[in-house]
Protein backbone atom coordinates (compact mmCIF):
# COMPACT_ATOMS: atom_id res chain seq x y z
CA UNK A 1 0.00 0.00 0.00
CA UNK A 2 1.02 3.99 -0.23
CA UNK A 3 3.02 5.56 2.06
CA UNK A 4 0.81 7.65 4.54
CA UNK A 5 -0.82 10.60 2.73
CA UNK A 6 -2.71 13.17 3.83
CA UNK A 7 -5.52 11.58 2.16
CA UNK A 8 -5.30 8.32 3.93
CA UNK A 9 -5.12 10.39 7.36
CA UNK A 10 -8.62 11.65 6.76
CA UNK A 11 -9.68 8.36 5.85
CA UNK A 12 -8.96 7.19 8.94
CA UNK A 13 -10.59 10.47 10.73
CA UNK A 14 -13.82 8.93 8.89
CA UNK A 15 -13.82 5.93 10.56
CA UNK A 16 -14.72 5.44 13.93
CA UNK A 17 -12.47 3.06 17.01
CA UNK A 18 -16.32 0.96 16.77
CA UNK A 19 -15.72 0.70 13.11
CA UNK A 20 -12.51 -0.64 13.31
CA UNK A 21 -12.54 -2.91 16.35
CA UNK A 22 -15.87 -4.36 14.04
CA UNK A 23 -13.84 -4.92 11.11
CA UNK A 24 -11.07 -6.67 13.43
CA UNK A 25 -13.79 -8.36 15.21
CA UNK A 26 -15.61 -9.78 12.27
CA UNK A 27 -15.79 -13.56 12.45
CA UNK A 28 -15.36 -13.78 8.79
CA UNK A 29 -11.86 -14.71 7.27
CA UNK A 30 -11.68 -10.74 6.11
CA UNK A 31 -10.07 -8.61 9.25
CA UNK A 32 -9.07 -5.48 9.07
CA UNK A 33 -5.68 -5.40 8.21
CA UNK A 34 -4.28 -2.80 5.48
CA UNK A 35 -4.40 0.86 5.26
CA UNK A 36 -6.57 2.04 2.41
CA UNK A 37 -5.12 4.47 -0.39
CA UNK A 38 -7.09 7.67 -1.41
CA UNK A 39 -4.43 8.27 -3.96
CA UNK A 40 -7.14 6.86 -6.77
CA UNK A 41 -5.23 3.67 -6.91
CA UNK A 42 -4.11 5.24 -10.53
CA UNK A 43 -8.06 5.50 -12.42
CA UNK A 44 -8.51 7.75 -15.34
CA UNK A 45 -11.85 9.09 -15.34
CA UNK A 46 -13.50 9.79 -18.62
CA UNK A 47 -17.36 11.33 -18.71
CA UNK A 48 -18.69 9.22 -20.92
CA UNK A 49 -22.44 11.17 -21.29
CA UNK A 50 -24.12 13.47 -19.39
CA UNK A 51 -27.41 15.43 -19.06
CA UNK A 52 -28.69 12.01 -17.33
CA UNK A 53 -31.41 13.10 -14.81
CA UNK A 54 -30.63 11.61 -11.37
CA UNK A 55 -29.75 7.74 -12.92
CA UNK A 56 -30.03 4.73 -11.23
CA UNK A 57 -29.56 1.86 -12.88
CA UNK A 58 -27.59 0.73 -15.95
CA UNK A 59 -27.74 -2.53 -18.74
CA UNK A 60 -25.90 -2.80 -21.34
CA UNK A 61 -27.70 -4.43 -24.05
CA UNK A 62 -24.84 -4.35 -26.70
CA UNK A 63 -21.04 -3.30 -26.94
CA UNK A 64 -22.41 0.04 -27.92
CA UNK A 65 -25.96 0.79 -26.63
CA UNK A 66 -26.56 1.14 -22.53
CA UNK A 67 -30.03 1.39 -20.64
CA UNK A 68 -30.13 3.51 -18.18
CA UNK A 69 -32.99 4.28 -15.72
CA UNK A 70 -33.81 7.63 -14.04
CA UNK A 71 -35.35 8.18 -11.27
CA UNK A 72 -38.19 10.50 -12.35
CA UNK A 73 -39.46 7.50 -14.57
CA UNK A 74 -37.83 8.14 -17.82
CA UNK A 75 -35.68 5.26 -19.40
CA UNK A 76 -32.98 6.43 -21.85
CA UNK A 77 -30.97 4.33 -24.24
CA UNK A 78 -27.16 5.49 -24.87
CA UNK A 79 -26.15 4.30 -28.52
CA UNK A 80 -23.09 4.86 -30.82
CA UNK A 81 -22.29 4.19 -34.07
CA UNK A 82 -19.83 1.18 -34.61
CA UNK A 83 -17.20 3.42 -35.91
CA UNK A 84 -17.00 5.24 -32.64
CA UNK A 85 -13.88 5.63 -30.79
CA UNK A 86 -15.63 5.14 -27.25
CA UNK A 87 -14.55 8.68 -26.16
CA UNK A 88 -16.99 9.99 -28.14
CA UNK A 89 -20.61 11.35 -27.04
CA UNK A 90 -23.35 8.80 -27.34
CA UNK A 91 -26.78 9.25 -29.07
CA UNK A 92 -29.66 9.81 -26.43
CA UNK A 93 -33.29 8.39 -26.59
CA UNK A 94 -36.13 8.19 -24.23
CA UNK A 95 -38.17 4.93 -24.41
CA UNK A 96 -41.53 4.96 -24.06
CA UNK A 97 -43.20 1.81 -23.17
CA UNK A 98 -42.36 2.35 -19.44
CA UNK A 99 -45.87 3.65 -17.23
CA UNK A 100 -45.65 5.85 -14.93
CA UNK A 101 -44.72 5.04 -11.69
CA UNK A 102 -44.55 6.83 -8.26
CA UNK A 103 -41.39 9.33 -8.33
CA UNK A 104 -41.00 11.30 -5.21
CA UNK A 105 -38.11 11.30 -2.27
CA UNK A 106 -36.17 8.27 -2.81
CA UNK A 107 -39.10 6.61 -4.74
CA UNK A 108 -39.28 6.10 -8.76
CA UNK A 109 -37.63 3.96 -11.80
CA UNK A 110 -34.65 2.15 -10.16
CA UNK A 111 -32.76 -0.86 -11.26
CA UNK A 112 -32.48 -2.66 -14.17
CA UNK A 113 -31.34 -5.96 -15.45
CA UNK A 114 -30.92 -8.26 -18.53
CA UNK A 115 -31.80 -11.15 -18.36
CA UNK A 116 -29.09 -13.74 -18.70
CA UNK A 117 -30.84 -15.29 -21.84
CA UNK A 118 -31.82 -11.55 -23.06
CA UNK A 119 -29.66 -12.29 -26.26
CA UNK A 120 -32.79 -14.52 -27.46
CA UNK A 121 -35.23 -13.93 -25.70
CA UNK A 122 -34.78 -9.94 -25.73
CA UNK A 123 -36.30 -9.73 -21.49
CA UNK A 124 -35.73 -6.40 -19.36
CA UNK A 125 -36.58 -6.17 -15.36
CA UNK A 126 -36.69 -3.13 -13.57
CA UNK A 127 -37.78 -2.62 -10.31
CA UNK A 128 -39.62 0.71 -9.25
CA UNK A 129 -42.05 2.42 -6.40
CA UNK A 130 -45.92 2.15 -7.36
CA UNK A 131 -49.15 4.16 -5.47
CA UNK A 132 -48.80 7.66 -3.97
CA UNK A 133 -47.92 9.17 -1.16
CA UNK A 134 -50.21 7.38 1.44
CA UNK A 135 -50.10 3.76 0.00
CA UNK A 136 -47.22 2.73 -2.05
CA UNK A 137 -45.07 -0.50 -2.62
CA UNK A 138 -41.77 -1.63 -4.69
CA UNK A 139 -42.87 -3.60 -7.55
CA UNK A 140 -40.68 -5.76 -10.11
CA UNK A 141 -41.93 -5.90 -14.05
CA UNK A 142 -40.45 -7.63 -17.09
CA UNK A 143 -40.41 -5.91 -20.77
CA UNK A 144 -39.16 -6.37 -23.81
CA UNK A 145 -36.73 -4.61 -25.63
CA UNK A 146 -36.13 -5.06 -29.36
CA UNK A 147 -32.94 -2.63 -29.82
CA UNK A 148 -35.58 0.29 -30.72
CA UNK A 149 -38.16 0.10 -27.97
CA UNK A 150 -39.87 -1.48 -24.95
CA UNK A 151 -43.09 -2.95 -25.03
CA UNK A 152 -45.45 -6.27 -23.39
CA UNK A 153 -44.35 -4.53 -19.95
CA UNK A 154 -45.46 -6.96 -17.42
CA UNK A 155 -45.54 -6.64 -13.62
CA UNK A 156 -44.50 -9.83 -11.69
CA UNK A 157 -43.84 -9.07 -8.30
CA UNK A 158 -45.49 -6.64 -6.08
CA UNK A 159 -44.74 -5.92 -2.26
CA UNK A 160 -47.67 -7.66 -0.52
CA UNK A 161 -48.23 -4.56 1.87
CA UNK A 162 -48.09 -1.06 0.88
CA UNK A 163 -46.60 1.79 3.29
CA UNK A 164 -46.74 5.47 3.18
CA UNK A 165 -44.22 8.11 2.67
CA UNK A 166 -41.62 8.15 -0.06
CA UNK A 167 -38.04 6.37 1.74
CA UNK A 168 -36.31 2.72 1.38
CA UNK A 169 -37.68 0.79 -1.13
CA UNK A 170 -34.33 -1.07 -1.91
CA UNK A 171 -34.11 -1.99 -4.86
CA UNK A 172 -31.46 -3.78 -6.35
CA UNK A 173 -31.55 -6.79 -8.64
CA UNK A 174 -29.14 -9.76 -9.37
CA UNK A 175 -29.54 -13.22 -10.89
CA UNK A 176 -28.12 -15.61 -9.03
CA UNK A 177 -26.05 -18.61 -11.32
CA UNK A 178 -29.38 -21.17 -11.11
CA UNK A 179 -31.22 -18.32 -13.05
CA UNK A 180 -33.24 -16.96 -10.14
CA UNK A 181 -33.37 -13.53 -9.43
CA UNK A 182 -32.81 -11.73 -6.13
CA UNK A 183 -34.53 -8.31 -5.63
CA UNK A 184 -33.42 -6.12 -2.47
CA UNK A 185 -36.46 -4.45 -0.68
CA UNK A 186 -35.86 -1.68 2.06
CA UNK A 187 -37.66 -1.71 5.39
CA UNK A 188 -40.19 0.80 4.52
CA UNK A 189 -38.89 4.19 6.15
CA UNK A 190 -37.68 5.72 9.38
CA UNK A 191 -39.85 6.37 12.43
CA UNK A 192 -42.26 8.02 12.63
CA UNK A 193 -43.37 5.76 9.10
CA UNK A 194 -45.42 2.99 10.61
CA UNK A 195 -47.03 -0.28 10.11
CA UNK A 196 -49.90 -2.64 11.86
CA UNK A 197 -49.54 0.40 15.32
CA UNK A 198 -45.86 -0.02 15.01
CA UNK A 199 -42.63 1.83 13.29
CA UNK A 200 -42.78 -0.15 10.12
CA UNK A 201 -38.36 -0.79 10.49
CA UNK A 202 -39.49 -3.79 12.48
CA UNK A 203 -40.64 -5.59 9.69
CA UNK A 204 -37.41 -6.49 8.47
CA UNK A 205 -37.61 -9.22 11.18
CA UNK A 206 -40.76 -10.26 10.27
CA UNK A 207 -40.77 -13.36 8.00
CA UNK A 208 -44.71 -12.43 7.04
CA UNK A 209 -44.15 -8.91 5.30
CA UNK A 210 -41.37 -8.35 2.34
CA UNK A 211 -40.49 -4.88 4.07
CA UNK A 212 -36.51 -5.38 5.00
CA UNK A 213 -35.81 -8.56 3.03
CA UNK A 214 -33.77 -10.05 -0.06
CA UNK A 215 -36.71 -11.82 -2.38
CA UNK A 216 -35.77 -14.94 -4.50
CA UNK A 217 -37.80 -15.08 -7.82
CA UNK A 218 -38.08 -17.31 -10.93
CA UNK A 219 -38.23 -15.14 -14.29
CA UNK A 220 -41.82 -15.09 -14.48
CA UNK A 221 -41.97 -13.69 -10.80
CA UNK A 222 -43.24 -17.05 -9.69
CA UNK A 223 -41.63 -18.52 -6.44
CA UNK A 224 -39.01 -21.26 -6.64
CA UNK A 225 -39.68 -24.63 -5.02
CA UNK A 226 -36.31 -24.39 -2.70
CA UNK A 227 -37.09 -21.15 -1.16
CA UNK A 228 -35.69 -20.98 2.54
CA UNK A 229 -38.98 -19.75 4.13
CA UNK A 230 -41.56 -21.86 1.56
CA UNK A 231 -43.01 -24.40 4.24
CA UNK A 232 -42.78 -21.85 7.01
CA UNK A 233 -46.64 -20.89 7.99
CA UNK A 234 -47.39 -17.11 7.50
CA UNK A 235 -43.94 -16.51 5.33
CA UNK A 236 -44.06 -14.82 2.66
CA UNK A 237 -42.63 -17.49 0.01
CA UNK A 238 -40.69 -15.23 -1.95
CA UNK A 239 -38.19 -14.38 1.14
CA UNK A 240 -34.64 -15.46 0.68
CA UNK A 241 -32.69 -13.51 3.46
CA UNK A 242 -33.84 -10.80 6.22
CA UNK A 243 -33.16 -7.97 8.38
CA UNK A 244 -32.03 -5.60 6.05
CA UNK A 245 -32.68 -2.23 6.27
CA UNK A 246 -32.29 -0.82 2.79
CA UNK A 247 -30.18 -2.64 0.46
CA UNK A 248 -29.07 -0.12 -2.91
CA UNK A 249 -26.04 -2.57 -3.80
CA UNK A 250 -26.34 -6.05 -4.98
CA UNK A 251 -23.89 -8.14 -6.99
CA UNK A 252 -23.11 -11.97 -7.63
CA UNK A 253 -19.75 -13.19 -8.44
CA UNK A 254 -19.86 -14.08 -11.79
CA UNK A 255 -17.48 -16.88 -11.35
CA UNK A 256 -17.80 -18.43 -7.61
CA UNK A 257 -21.98 -17.61 -7.45
CA UNK A 258 -20.99 -15.14 -4.06
CA UNK A 259 -23.98 -13.08 -3.05
CA UNK A 260 -22.74 -9.58 -2.38
CA UNK A 261 -24.74 -6.25 -0.77
CA UNK A 262 -24.74 -3.32 0.40
CA UNK A 263 -27.00 -1.60 2.72
CA UNK A 264 -27.69 1.64 4.40
CA UNK A 265 -27.84 2.38 7.90
CA UNK A 266 -29.33 5.22 9.74
CA UNK A 267 -27.13 7.58 11.14
CA UNK A 268 -23.55 5.21 11.02
CA UNK A 269 -23.81 1.61 10.89
CA UNK A 270 -23.41 1.17 7.13
CA UNK A 271 -23.04 -2.16 6.09
CA UNK A 272 -21.01 -4.66 3.40
CA UNK A 273 -21.95 -8.01 3.95
CA UNK A 274 -22.04 -11.81 1.74
CA UNK A 275 -25.61 -12.78 1.80
CA UNK A 276 -27.06 -16.49 2.56
CA UNK A 277 -30.01 -18.19 2.21
CA UNK A 278 -32.12 -18.25 5.02
CA UNK A 279 -29.86 -16.02 7.22
CA UNK A 280 -31.09 -12.83 9.57
CA UNK A 281 -28.90 -9.87 8.94
CA UNK A 282 -29.75 -8.36 12.09
CA UNK A 283 -31.97 -5.15 11.61
CA UNK A 284 -32.98 -3.60 13.68
CA UNK A 285 -32.36 -6.23 16.81
CA UNK A 286 -28.41 -5.44 16.05
CA UNK A 287 -27.25 -2.22 14.47
CA UNK A 288 -23.93 0.45 14.69
CA UNK A 289 -26.63 2.90 13.48
CA UNK A 290 -27.57 5.73 15.55
CA UNK A 291 -30.98 7.23 15.29
CA UNK A 292 -31.03 10.52 13.25
CA UNK A 293 -32.68 12.78 15.85
CA UNK A 294 -31.91 11.14 19.42
CA UNK A 295 -28.52 10.18 18.40
CA UNK A 296 -29.13 7.40 20.20
CA UNK A 297 -27.79 3.73 19.17
CA UNK A 298 -31.19 2.66 17.52
CA UNK A 299 -30.45 -0.93 18.75
CA UNK A 300 -28.82 -2.29 22.29
CA UNK A 301 -26.61 -4.21 20.60
CA UNK A 302 -24.21 -5.00 17.86
CA UNK A 303 -24.11 -8.53 17.40
CA UNK A 304 -26.06 -11.45 19.00
CA UNK A 305 -26.37 -15.23 17.97
CA UNK A 306 -28.23 -16.10 15.48
CA UNK A 307 -27.59 -13.19 13.25
CA UNK A 308 -24.78 -12.38 10.74
CA UNK A 309 -22.30 -9.64 11.50
CA UNK A 310 -21.18 -7.34 8.78
CA UNK A 311 -18.11 -8.25 6.61
CA UNK A 312 -17.46 -4.38 7.48
CA UNK A 313 -19.14 -1.22 8.64
CA UNK A 314 -18.86 2.67 8.09
CA UNK A 315 -19.52 5.10 10.72
CA UNK A 316 -20.16 7.99 9.65
CA UNK A 317 -22.05 6.97 6.33
CA UNK A 318 -20.78 6.83 3.41
CA UNK A 319 -24.05 5.82 1.95
CA UNK A 320 -23.67 3.10 0.05
CA UNK A 321 -25.05 2.58 -3.55
CA UNK A 322 -24.29 0.32 -6.32
CA UNK A 323 -22.02 -2.53 -6.40
CA UNK A 324 -20.22 -4.87 -9.13
CA UNK A 325 -17.75 -7.46 -8.68
CA UNK A 326 -15.07 -7.40 -11.51
CA UNK A 327 -14.52 -10.32 -13.56
CA UNK A 328 -13.67 -8.73 -16.83
CA UNK A 329 -10.43 -9.16 -18.54
CA UNK A 330 -9.65 -5.87 -19.35
CA UNK A 331 -7.87 -5.23 -15.67
CA UNK A 332 -6.58 -8.31 -14.51
CA UNK A 333 -5.33 -6.62 -11.45
CA UNK A 334 -9.20 -5.76 -10.63
CA UNK A 335 -10.12 -9.59 -10.82
CA UNK A 336 -12.57 -10.46 -7.86
CA UNK A 337 -12.69 -7.11 -6.43
CA UNK A 338 -15.77 -5.66 -5.20
CA UNK A 339 -16.63 -2.38 -6.29
CA UNK A 340 -18.61 -0.13 -3.74
CA UNK A 341 -20.64 3.47 -5.10
CA UNK A 342 -20.78 5.82 -2.47
CA UNK A 343 -23.62 8.34 -2.57
CA UNK A 344 -22.77 10.88 0.36
CA UNK A 345 -18.86 10.51 0.16
CA UNK A 346 -18.93 11.13 -3.38
CA UNK A 347 -16.71 7.73 -3.51
CA UNK A 348 -16.14 4.27 -5.20
CA UNK A 349 -14.35 2.28 -3.07
CA UNK A 350 -12.28 -0.67 -4.28
CA UNK A 351 -12.26 -4.29 -1.72
CA UNK A 352 -9.54 -7.03 -2.63
CA UNK A 353 -11.49 -9.85 -0.73
CA UNK A 354 -8.53 -12.12 -0.75
CA UNK A 355 -6.36 -9.50 0.41
CA UNK A 356 -5.96 -9.25 4.07
CA UNK A 357 -7.60 -6.15 4.80
CA UNK A 358 -11.10 -5.44 3.39
CA UNK A 359 -10.28 -1.67 2.80
CA UNK A 360 -8.44 -0.96 -0.35
CA UNK A 361 -8.34 2.03 -2.56
CA UNK A 362 -10.62 4.62 -2.73
CA UNK A 363 -11.90 7.19 -5.87
CA UNK A 364 -13.58 10.57 -5.32
CA UNK A 365 -15.80 12.26 -7.28
CA UNK A 366 -17.49 15.34 -7.82
CA UNK A 367 -20.93 14.26 -7.49
CA UNK A 368 -22.79 11.64 -5.69
CA UNK A 369 -21.84 7.73 -6.90
CA UNK A 370 -25.07 6.09 -7.71
CA UNK A 371 -24.36 3.17 -9.42
CA UNK A 372 -21.07 0.94 -10.60
CA UNK A 373 -21.46 -1.87 -13.32
CA UNK A 374 -18.67 -3.84 -15.65
CA UNK A 375 -19.35 -2.95 -18.83
CA UNK A 376 -18.74 -5.24 -21.74
CA UNK A 377 -15.31 -3.67 -22.80
CA UNK A 378 -14.22 -4.68 -19.46
CA UNK A 379 -13.70 -1.48 -17.66
CA UNK A 380 -15.71 -0.38 -14.74
CA UNK A 381 -18.91 2.52 -15.21
CA UNK A 382 -20.07 4.64 -13.01
CA UNK A 383 -23.48 6.62 -12.85
CA UNK A 384 -23.63 10.16 -10.89
CA UNK A 385 -26.70 11.27 -8.49
CA UNK A 386 -27.39 14.75 -9.97
CA UNK A 387 -29.73 16.28 -12.58
CA UNK A 388 -27.12 16.51 -14.85
CA UNK A 389 -26.42 13.16 -14.40
CA UNK A 390 -22.94 11.61 -15.92
CA UNK A 391 -22.01 7.89 -17.19
CA UNK A 392 -18.08 7.75 -16.40
CA UNK A 393 -15.52 5.20 -17.80
CA UNK A 394 -13.10 4.27 -14.74
CA UNK A 395 -9.84 2.54 -16.07
CA UNK A 396 -5.76 2.44 -15.26
CA UNK A 397 -4.08 5.56 -16.25
CA UNK A 398 -1.35 3.14 -18.02
CA1 LIG B 1 -26.84 -6.05 9.70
Amino acid sequence: MAATTPNIRKFFAQLTAGAMLAVALSSCAIVNGSEPDLSNFGVRQTVIANSLNRPWGMAWTSDSSVLITERDGQLKLLSWPESADGNQAPEIQTLTGVPTVFASGQGGLLDIALHPDFASNQLVYFTYSDGNQSANRTKVARAQFDGQAITNWQEIFANADSKADSQHFGSRLAWLPDGTLLVSLGDGGNPPVSFNGDVIRKQAQNLGTHFGKVIRINDDGSVPADNPFIEQPNAQPEIWSYGHRNIQGLAVDAETGQVWSTEHGARGGDELNTLEAGANYGWPDVSFSKEYVSRKPVAAATSQPGMVDPLMQWTPSIAPSGLAVYRGEAVPEWQGNVFVGALKFKQVIRIQPDEPGLLSEVITFEQRVRDIREGPDGFVYVLTDDKNGQLIRLEPEN
